[in-house]
C-alpha cells in the first residue's frame, strides 16, 4: 500500500516520477504527488485522485527536475485531502514520502509542535519531515539526520527524502515496508517495487530491515542499522513490461483471470516435468524439514487466508497432518502453543504482507523455525525471512482483488501436502500419478470453466441490482464460497456472506427471501445430497438459488433454481476449478454496477500497513 518512486539523474526525472506512480497506482490510489529540487527550493505538486490528475497539474506547472520523490496515497493517518497528500515539506527544506505507520506519531508531534514547528496536515508522514529537518538543524548532515530520525521512530515505514542543501542526494530507509534501488546509468532510482523502475532499469537492489541508503547520481551507499556499509546483491529482474500492460483486456482483473490457465501451467511447471512430487521444489532443506513436520499451521490475510483453509482440507486429508490456519492479525497477538516441529506456513502474494510478516516474526520467536513461504513476488521479505519457500509464478497481479494469485497458491499448497504426504509415507505411487495427472489437466479445465462467461454474465444481472448475496458449500468448497463472497463484496460492494451449508438453518436461514440470491457451489462429492437439502431449505423459503454444480451433480432447474455445469475434473482439485466462475460472477456484477473493478474504493493492494 502507498505507492514511492524517487529518481537522481542529470536529465528532467519527472515523466520517470509520474510513469513510476502511474505503475504503482494499484498500491495506492487517493492522491498523489511529487516534489522536486529547483535550485534554493523544493517545487511540489500534489492532487486529491489518480496520479493522471496529478499529471495533469504537474505539466501545467511545467514542473521539471534532477532529483525528485513522488508517492501514491492510501491513507492511514488524515482524510484523502491535497494537504495530507505526500510528499511533505518541512520549512521549505526537506521533502519526505513515506509507506507505513508512525506509531509514535502523537508524542513525535507534541515534541516538535514544542520546538516550534508548525504542522500542516493530519499525517503521521509529517512528523518525519520536521524530525529530520530537526536533526538537520544541529549541524548534521542529511543522511546523518536520516540515520538519526529512523531511530526515533516506531512502527513500518519505507521513506525517501530529499533536502534543498544536498541537491545531488536523495537518502532513503527501510523499516518494515518494501523499498529498492533501481541503478541505471549515471543515474539512480528507487521505489517501492519494481515495476516502478523498469522502463529505467532491470538492475535493482532490495533494502532490508534497518537498512538507510545514500544515493546520488553515481553512487549507491548503503548502511545497516548500526551505521555500517554493506555490500547488497544487485538482481536482475525479469518481469516483462508487457506484463504490466492491459493489452485487449478491459480491466486488469479480467486480464488475470484469464491468464489463470497459463499461470497454473507456469506454477506447475517444475511438478509436470519431474512427474514426481520432489522437497525439493520447496528448497534444499526441504526434505530435511519436513522429515521433522509433525503438523501444520498456515498464517495469511484476506484471499490467501481462504487459500489455506482450503489447504487444511489437503493436509489433513492426505497428508494426515494435524492443520491450523489462522489470521496472521490474529495469531500475532495472542498467547498459543508453540510447537518446534510444526510447520509454518505464510501465504501471501506480495510476500510483503506486513500482518502477514510479522505474525512469521512471532512464530519464530516463540521458537517455530521450520518456516515455508508460499508467494508471487521474487526476492520479497516474506520468502526471505523464511527457511524455504515455493514461489508460484503468477506473474504480476495488478487488480486489487486477487484472482490469479489465489489459484496458484491452491496448486501449490495441494502440492504441499502431497509433497508431505509422500514423504510420510502416505501418499501411494498410484495417488501420486493420479493427482498429477490431474494437475496436468487442470490448467485445460481452467479454460473450460472461462467458457462458461456468457452464462455467468447473465447471473450476474440477478445480483447488480441487489444489496445482499449468501454463499454456501460444504467441505472443501465452503472456503471457495468465502472466496466467492469476498471477491462480490470487494468490487461490487454487494454485501456477501459465506456459510458452511450446513450453519444456514443455524442463523442464517433468516435473511433468505426473493432479495437476497444464494450461490452454492455444489460438485458432485460426498457432500453433494447434504447440499441439495440445504438448498431445499432455501428453496421452501423462497430463496433464489444459483448453483455451480459439475456434469455429475444432477440438478433440476426450475424458475428460481439456476445450474451452471462447471467441467469434469480430478475431485481433489475441484475447489481451484470452481473459483473461477465466483471470480466472474463478481467482476459481472461489478461491471453492471459501474464500480471502479481494478481500483475498489478504499482498498488497495500490497498490505503493507497493519
Ligand atoms: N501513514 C501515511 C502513509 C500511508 C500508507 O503507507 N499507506 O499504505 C499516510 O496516511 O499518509
Amino acid at each position: 500500500m502507498c505507492g514511492i518512486v524517487g529518481a537522481v539523474g542529470a536529465r528532467n526525472i519527472v515523466p520517470v516520477l509520474i510513469e513510476g506512480l502511474s505503475r504503482l497506482e494499484y498500491r495506492g490510489y487517493d492522491s498523489a504527488g511529487i516534489a522536486v529540487l529547483a535550485g534554493n527550493s523544493i517545487e511540489r505538486v500534489r492532487a486529491v485522485g489518480r496520479v493522471a490528475e496529478m499529471q495533469t497539474r504537474a505539466q501545467a506547472q511545467q514542473l521539471t527536475g534532477e532529483v525528485g520523490i513522488g508517492h501514491t496515497r492510501w491513507a492511514t493517518h488524515g482524510g484523502v485531502t491535497e494537504s495530507n497528500a505526500h510528499p511533505h515539506i518541512s520549512r521549505g527544506e526537506i521533502a519526505v514520502v513515506h509507506n507505513g505507520i508512525i506509531e509514535n506519531h502523537d508524542q513525535q508531534r507534541q515534541h516538535l509542535q514544542s520546538l516550534g514547528y508548525v504542522f500542516e496536515s493530519q499525517t503521521d508522514t509529517e512528523v518525519i519531515a520536521h524530525l529530520i529537518h530537526h536533526h538537520q538543524s544541529q549541524g548534521k548532515s542529511l543522511l546523518e539526520a536520516v540515520q538519526g530520525a529512523v531511530t526515533e521512530l516506531t512502527g513500518a515505514f519505507a521513506i525517501s527524502v530529499v533536502s534543498i542543501h544536498y541537491p545531488g542526494q536523495m537518502i532513503c530507509a527501510r523499516q518494515g515496508c518494501p523499498l529498492l534501488i533501481g541503478l541505471g546509468e549515471g543515474e539512480n532510482f528507487i521505489a517501492s517495487d519494481v515495476s516502478a523502475v523498469l522502463s529505467v532499469t532491470r538492475n535493482v537492489i532490495y533494502l532490508e530491515d534497518g537498512d538507510v541508503a545514500d544515493i546520488s547520481q553515481s553512487q549507491v551507499v548503503i548502511m545497516d542499522a548500526t551505521g555500517a556499509v554493506v555490500e547488497r546483491t544487485v538482481h536482475r529482474s525479469d518481469l516483462s513490461l508487457a506484463s504490466l500492460e492491459l493489452g485487449p483486456y478491459a480491466h486488469f482483473m479480467q486480464k488475470e483471470i484469464y491468464e489463470q490457465p497459463k499461470a497454473l501451467t507456469d506454477t506447475l511447471e517444475a511438478i509436470i516435468d519431474d512427474n514426481a512430487f520432489s522437497p525439493a521444489l520447496f528448497g534444499r532443506e526441504a526434505e530435511e524439514v519436513f522429515a521433522q513436520v509433525d503438523s501444520v499451521l498456515i498464517l495469511a490475510a484476506g484471499t490467501s487466508y481462504y487459500a489455506g483453509l482450503t489447504a487444511k482440507y489437503w493436509l489433513e486429508s492426505i497428508a494426515q497432518l494435524p492443520t491450523s490456519v489462522e489470521i496472521a492479525s490474529e495469531y500475532r497477538y495472542r498467547k498459543s502453543v508453540p510447537n518446534p516441529k510444526q510447520l509454518i506456513v505464510t501465504i501471501s502474494q506480495s510476500g510483503e504482507t506486513l500482518d502477514t510478516m510479522e505474525a512469521l516474526k512471532h512464530a519464530k520467536s516463540l521458537g517455530q523455525n521450520l518456516t515455508l513461504a508460499i508467494c508471487n513476488v521474487q526476492e520479497s521479505a516474506i520468502p526471505r525471512a523464511s527457511k524455504l519457500v515455493l514461489y508460484t509464478r503468477a506473474g504480476a497481479e495488478i487488480g486489487v482483488a486477487s484472482t490469479k494469485a489465489f489459484t496458484t497458491q491452491l496448486v501449490a499448497l495441494f502440492t504441499l501436502a502431497a509433497t508431505l504426504a509422500k514423504q510420510h509415507g502416505r501418499l501411494s505411487t498410484e495417488e501420486e500419478q493420479q493427482y498429477i495427472d490431474g494437475l496436468r489437466h487442470l490448467p485445460g479445465s481452467v479454460q473450460f470453466a472461462l467458457n462458461l462467461e456468457p452464462q455467468i454474465r447473465e447471473w450476474a444481472k440477478a445480483f447488480s441490482n441487489k444489496f445482499h448475496a449468501l454463499f454456501l458449500g460444504r467441505g472443501m468448497h465452503y472456503p471457495i464460497a468465502l472466496e466467492g463472497a469476498l471477491k462480490l463484496k470487494e468490487i461490487s460492494y454487494i454485501h456477501a456472506e459465506a456459510y458452511p451449508a450446513g450453519e444456514l438453518k443455524h442463523g442464517p436461514l433468516a435473511l433468505v427471501d426473493r432479495n437476497m440470491p444464494v450461490v452454492v457451489i455444489a460438485p458432485n462429492d460426498a457432500l453433494l445430497e447434504k447440499v441439495k437439502s440445504n438448498m431445499q431449505e432455501v428453496s421452501a423459503r423462497g430463496g433464489e438459488l444459483f448453483v455451480f454444480a459439475d456434469a455429475d451433480s444432477h440438478f433440476t432447474e426450475s424458475e428460481h433454481v439456476h445450474v451452471i455445469r462447471t467441467p469434469r475434473h480430478v475431485g481433489v482439485l475441484s475447489p481451484i476449478l470452481h473459483t473461477i466462475p465466483v471470480q466472474l460472477l463478481a467482476y459481472h456484477a461489478a461491471l453492471l454496477k459501474g464500480t471502479d473493478v481494478d481500483k475498489p474504493r478504499n482498498l488497495a493492494k500490497s498490505v503493507t500497513v497493519e
